[in-house]
This record gives C-alpha cells, sequence and structure tokens, in this order.
C-alpha cells in the first residue's frame, strides 16, 4: 500500500504521547528533532500536586514580577521591517497578577519569563532537575515561570533553543508547524528583532486568508498538554499558545551542543572573561543547587 505524500506529511507530524521511561530514551527522543509529550515524567514532583494560585501567592505573592499587560501585539508597535519599537511590559506584584486571574477582571495579563528560581529558592524543593532530565548544567538557561488566566494566548513564533514545558497547573493548548513551513507564516525579516515572529498575530489574522494567504499551506497540528505532562519544543518549530483556564508553567530552555560551540566560536573574548550566557548558566545551576542542597 502506499501513501500520498501529503497523507505521509500528516503522519509524520504527530505530536505522540510517549510514557517516560530512562534518560537514555528521552535524549534518543530528542534526536528525532520533534515536538512530544512526555507523561509520568514529573508525577513525583511535589510541584504538581502542591502548586496553584493561592500556593504561588502564599510563597511569592510579595515578589514583582514581569508580565505583559494587554495582548502581546496590542502593545508592541513595530516598524515596517519588523524592529520593536516598544514592548508594553510591566512589573507587577505577583499578588496582583493573581488577584486579576482569579477574578477574571482582564484576560490580557501574562507574567511570563519569571525566574522563578532566583526570586524563591525555596521552590526548588518542589521539583526534581534531574528526573527527567531537563536540567543540562553546561547547556541550561534559568527555568522560567509562566502564570496566566484562562485565555491568554503567545502569538505564533519559533524559537532558536530546544525547550521542555513541564506544565504544572492546569492545561494549555499548543499548535505546531514544522520548520519545512515556516516560509508559509508570513514572518518578519529574517535578520530583524521579530524575525522568529509571525505578523499574524492573533487567531483572527490565522483564518484571514486574504491578509495571509501562505497560510493555506500549512498543516498545523495542536495538542493538548496537561497538568503533569512535559512537553519537548525542538527548534525552529514554530508554535502559537492558548491557555484554556489559569496556568502555572515552567519552561527549561538549552543550547544544543553545536550552539553552544558556535558559540565559543564567535565569542572567545567573551568566554575568556566569562561573559558567555552559557557560563551564566553554568554559574546559576551552582547557584541553584547551593540553594536546593543547603
Ligand atoms: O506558554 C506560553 O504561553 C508560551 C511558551 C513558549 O512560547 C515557549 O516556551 O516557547
Amino acid at each position: 500500500m502506499s501513501f500520498s505524500p501529503w497523507v505521509t506529511m500528516m503522519t509524520t507530524m504527530l505530536v505522540e504521547r510517549i510514557p517516560y521511561r530512562c534518560k537514555k530514551e528521552l535524549r534518543n527522543l530528542i534526536q528525532r528533532k520533534h515536538p512530544f509529550i512526555l507523561t509520568g515524567a514529573i508525577d513525583h514532583w511535589p510541584a504538581v500536586s502542591k502548586w496553584n494560585l493561592d500556593y504561588l501567592c502564599q510563597h511569592a505573592g510579595h515578589k514583582t514580577v514581569a508580565c505583559e499587560l494587554g495582548p502581546l501585539f496590542e502593545c508592541t508597535r513595530v516598524t515596517d521591517d519588523g524592529d520593536i519599537i516598544a514592548i508594553k511590559r510591566a512589573r507587577v506584584p505577583l499578588s496582583k497578577i493573581i488577584r486579576v486571574i482569579k477574578n477574571h477582571t482582564h484576560q490580557d495579563i501574562y507574567a511570563s519569563e519569571w525566574n522563578i528560581f532566583e526570586d524563591c529558592p525555596d521552590l526548588l524543593n518542589d521539583i526534581d532537575l534531574t528526573t527527567p532530565d531537563l536540567y543540562n548544567p553546561v547547556l541550561a538557561a534559568k527555568p522560567k515561570c509562566y502564570v496566566g488566566p484562562a485565555n491568554a494566548f503567545t502569538p505564533i513564533h519559533y524559537d532558536h533553543a530546544p525547550n521542555f514545558t513541564a506544565q504544572i497547573f492546569g492545561r494549555k493548548q499548543w499548535t505546531f508547524y514544522p520548520p519545512s513551513q515556516l516560509k508559509y507564516l508570513h514572518l518578519y525579516p529574517r535578520f530583524s528583532q521579530m524575525g522568529h515572529f509571525s505578523r499574524a498575530h492573533c487567531l483572527a489574522d490565522l483564518a484571514d486568508y486574504s491578509k495571509f494567504p501562505d497560510l493555506r499551506r500549512v498543516t498545523p497540528q495542536t495538542v493538548v498538554i496537561n497538568q503533569g505532562e512535559v512537553l519537548y519544543i525542538p527548534i525552529r518549530w514554530a508554535h502559537h499558545v492558548t491557555s484554556l483556564e489559569p496556568t502555572i508553567s515552567l519552561h527549561f530552555f538549552w543550547k544544543t551542543w553545536a550552539m553552544y560551540l558556535k558559540q565559543l566560536a564567535y565569542q572567545p573574548a567573551a568566554h575568556i572573561i566569562g561573559g558567555l550566557a552559557a557560563s551564566d548558566a553554568k554559574l546559576n545551576i551552582r547557584k541553584l543547587f547551593t540553594c536546593r542542597h543547603k
């Protein structure tokens, strides 16, 4: 039996749910460079049973956290060649953000990229950086926390680094586009600051084929990631994300060895004086583990 290329493409695009077995198998899965959802990998993390909006408020309510106010692109002015002029991000006490999320008074507040373990090292006791193997001390960036309301929306973009997202509380819907389809996503000019974002900023834009005709050619795949699951997002897989309810997630970005070596080659001086982002990650893990074991 032979399948048409279209059927083959649809089949190869599936984002599978895979039970976590061991680190070796996880490393093999990463090599496939395809998103997947890992189940049963963080069931032992106290965070999965303990964390919710009230818990974060109790432990970190007094911390001031960066958040988006309003849909990202309504408050972001972008020039014709894709440069950002301004992003409306504010620093707001977490307790206030959580009050807004709980009272449904405003859909458009989203605490994003919060370095939660720097602010609250004690919360490291609620996760396990060693299982599954989410944290490579040399390559990792600081884990980032996102806290937002139902319908919080992150517009289509792709990332230059791979990422594991651990869904700690609530559910999120992710829609993926493979790297081969980036050319249909109406991206901003490649080397501009917005080069990894689509000009289609919201769900209405995605359905507007008169404005974005190439979007007819994409075959997105949508998955829902549940509380306690981990999603792997390879580099250059574009995605947009909608929270289905109030959510808390932890995002673990890291560089591949190829990226790390390229960075070393390009920035030897920075490396010598210890200014590399990766060294920052190295210092950071030391700090993280010091906090964890003290
Ligand atoms: O969870 C979100 O809203 C966005 C996260 C994201 O885009 C990412 O981790 O690459």
